[in-house]
């Protein structure tokens, strides 16, 4: 009989501490966006996308969102998606996410950068390519 309960209790906490674990570290998912929606997360490491193509003259939908808390003195946590090119420019809060719609209106290849945090646009981390295709 005792064997049995503590058999219990230790499955039940192996459990409740699954379940913690877990929820500590999963997000959750982003809410579906209409449209061509390109997802890109950034933090200190730099962006997940270091590279992403689209069509010319066709709307795109770029979702950026910082993992970064508003505890870092550096930017603050927040992280911006810009293509000086393309005119295109967003800024996500810490730990948030941020959308900016635009449609590319000519062909390249562009560099795609953070100017917010680590010595900005210098740091090569915080860079990526977007390709503008025909
Ligand atoms: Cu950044």
């Amino acid at each position: 009989m005792r064997l049995l309960a503590f058999s219990a209790i230790a499955i039940l906490v192996i459990f409740a501490t699954g379940y913690l674990l877990v929820s500590a570290f999963s997000r959750p998912a982003l809410p579906k966006l209409p449209g061509n929606v390109i997802d890109i997360r950034a933090d200190m490491g730099g962006f997940d996308v270091q590279k992403i193509r689209v069509k010319v003259g066709q709307p795109v939908t770029i979702r950026l969102t910082s993992l970064d808390n508003s505890h870092h003195t550096d930017g603050g946590g927040k992280h911006q998606w810009a293509v000086d090119e393309l005119n295109a420019s967003v800024i996500a809060p810490p730990e948030g996410s941020n959308t900016i719609t635009f449609t590319p209106a000519r062909v390249g290849e562009f560099v795609f950068y953070c100017d917010i945090c680590c010595g900005g646009r210098a740091n090569p981390t915080m860079q990526g390519k977007i390709i503008v295709e025909s």
